[in-house]
Formats: C-alpha cells, sequence, structure tokens
C-alpha cells in the first residue's frame, strides 16, 4: 500500500492530511516519490550535464489555490519557458509551479535529505512536449514529465525578494499575475539529485524525472506565514488551514539517486 496524504509516518509523527483520510493503493508501484535521498548512497554520474532553464516571465497567466496547494500556471501552448539538459533527454515546457509546506517548520518538504525535513519544497512541472502533443498524454508516459525541486528553509535575515511578489497576490483566490520569472526561486548552484520518480498527488503515475537541488533557498518566517494562511476549504465551509500538503516518503525500492557533484 503506497500512501497518499493522511498516514502520519511513524519514524516522523507526521500529522494527519484532512484532505486524505485513508491510504490509496497503487498496483505494482515501483518508482513512487516522494524519497528520501540518503546523501553517501547517491551516486556521482560525471555525465550528468548541467540542468539549462530559459524561462519567458510574460508565459505567467495566473495564480490559484486548487485545493492543495496554490500553483502558478504558464503558458505552454509553445517553446518558450523551457528546460533542457541535466538528466533531460528531450526539452521540456514549464506548466506551473507550487509548493508543498508544513503547519511548522519541523516539517512540510516532500523530499528529505539524510532523513531531515525542509519547513517547505518549491516544485516546477515540465512536460515533454517534443515527443507528446499535450500535458495530459505526457502525465501517463515515463518520460513525460519533469519537476525541479527546490527546498526553501527558514533564516530570520533571508527575506526573499522574489518570493515576496508572490506572497503578496496570496489573499486572492485567483489573481492576475501577468509578469513572473519563476527562475529567481531557482539557487544559482548548479549541483542537484535526480532519479526517476512519480507525482505525489492523485493520480500518482509514474512519468517524473525528478530534479532536486542541493542548494535550498532561504527565506524569512513571515513568508512561510503567509502560505499558511491559505485554506483548504471554500467559502462558506468551517476553515482549514492549508498546512501539511505534502505526501509521506516512499521506499526507494531498486532505484539510485544520481548527483551532478562530487
Ligand atoms: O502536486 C502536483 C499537482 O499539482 C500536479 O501539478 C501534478 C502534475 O499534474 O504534480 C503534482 S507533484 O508531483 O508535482 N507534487
Ligand atoms: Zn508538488
Amino acid at each position: 500500500i503506497l500512501q497518499v496524504w493522511g498516514s502520519p509516518d511513524s519514524l516522523h509523527r507526521l500529522p494527519v492530511h484532512p484532505l486524505w483520510q485513508s491510504p490509496l493503493t497503487i498496483p505494482g508501484g515501483t518508482r513512487q516519490s516522494p524519497i528520501n535521498i540518503q546523501w553517501r548512497d547517491s551516486v556521482y554520474d560525471p555525465f550528468l550535464k548541467p540542468l539549462k532553464i530559459s524561462y519567458d516571465p510574460t508565459t505567467c497567466l495566473h495564480i490559484w489555490n486548487n485545493g492543495y496547494s496554490f500553483l502558478v500556471e504558464f503558458d505552454d501552448s509553445a517553446d518558450r519557458s523551457i528546460i533542457v539538459g541535466g538528466p533531460l533527454e528531450n526539452q521540456y515546457r514549464l506548466k506551473q509551479f507550487h509548493f508543498h509546506w508544513g503547519a511548522i517548520n519541523e516539517w512540510g518538504s516532500e523530499h528529505t535529505v539524510d532523513s531531515k525535513f525542509y519547513p517547505a519544497e518549491l516544485h516546477l512541472v515540465h512536460w515533454n512536449a517534443v515527443v507528446y502533443p499535450t500535458f495530459e498524454e505526457a502525465v501517463m508516459e515515463g518520460n513525460g514529465l519533469a519537476v525541479i525541486g527546490v527546498f526553501l528553509k527558514v533564516n530570520s535575515l533571508s527575506h526573499h525578494e522574489g518570493l515576496q511578489t508572490l506572497v503578496d497576490a496570496l489573499p486572492a483566490v485567483k489573481h492576475k499575475f501577468d509578469v513572473f520569472d519563476p527562475s529567481c526561486l531557482i539557487p544559482s548552484c548548479p549541483d542537484y539529485w535526480t532519479y526517476a520518480g512519480s507525482l505525489t498527488t492523485p493520480p500518482l503515475t509514474e512519468s517524473v524525472t525528478w530534479i532536486i537541488k542541493k542548494k535550498p533557498i532561504e527565506v524569512d518566517e513571515n513568508q512561510l506565514e503567509a502560505f499558511r494562511m491559505l485554506l483548504f476549504t471554500s467559502d462558506g465551509e468551517e476553515e482549514k488551514r492549508m498546512v501539511d500538503n505534502f505526501r509521506p516518503l516512499q521506499p526507494l525500492m531498486n532505484r539510485t539517486v544520481r548527483s551532478s557533484f562530487q
């Protein structure tokens, strides 16, 4: 049984997510995400190329609350905001980015490094438009998606100007949000880990090449508190704060995590 959000992890005593009261089964899943990245078990691969990121800020469309995170969506009808290189054989188009975070700073990321949680994790979701005609088709295929994961770390001296633009837009459920360059949220250090995994939300399809940046970005406490003010619930319902929207860790099984650095 592979878990979606909501089942407490016995090791870390993670909270129960209100949206997912029962585990969801994926028959025969062998490459589920997220995972713990055990640093000393990751294998340096000298053939891994640097990841090249080229985003066009004007492809940014809008920001919205989809009930489990807030998403910033991009126009993906052409190759305008793309990534290439890294572990990828094709060029991938940016579709959206979103975050996962905890009720408190002790947890919130989906991936962990040496069993350590960060307070939040950014996911930039891209799809392989070279091979597949639509995002929906790419989601079903092993090489369909590439997600860049960036950890967020809290540092009271490190207000993040780029993130603040997003935080300022959060009070509106659906806000016009035309120009934003998400590369300001990606650390300049080129080092990353990569492994073959899945979506961390239903349908949990095993279609994702994960690229997890080694260095976190640093944000201040108030910026994360603004995430925690969002609601899972609709207008009129009893308010439930949007926190702990991450999936529990999944077994590594027969996989190797490769690193781009020694
Ligand atoms: O949580 C996202 C979800 O919002 C959706 O974007 C999905 C792709 O359609 O991906 C997951 S995740 O695996 O990037 N967490
Ligand atoms: Zn995600």
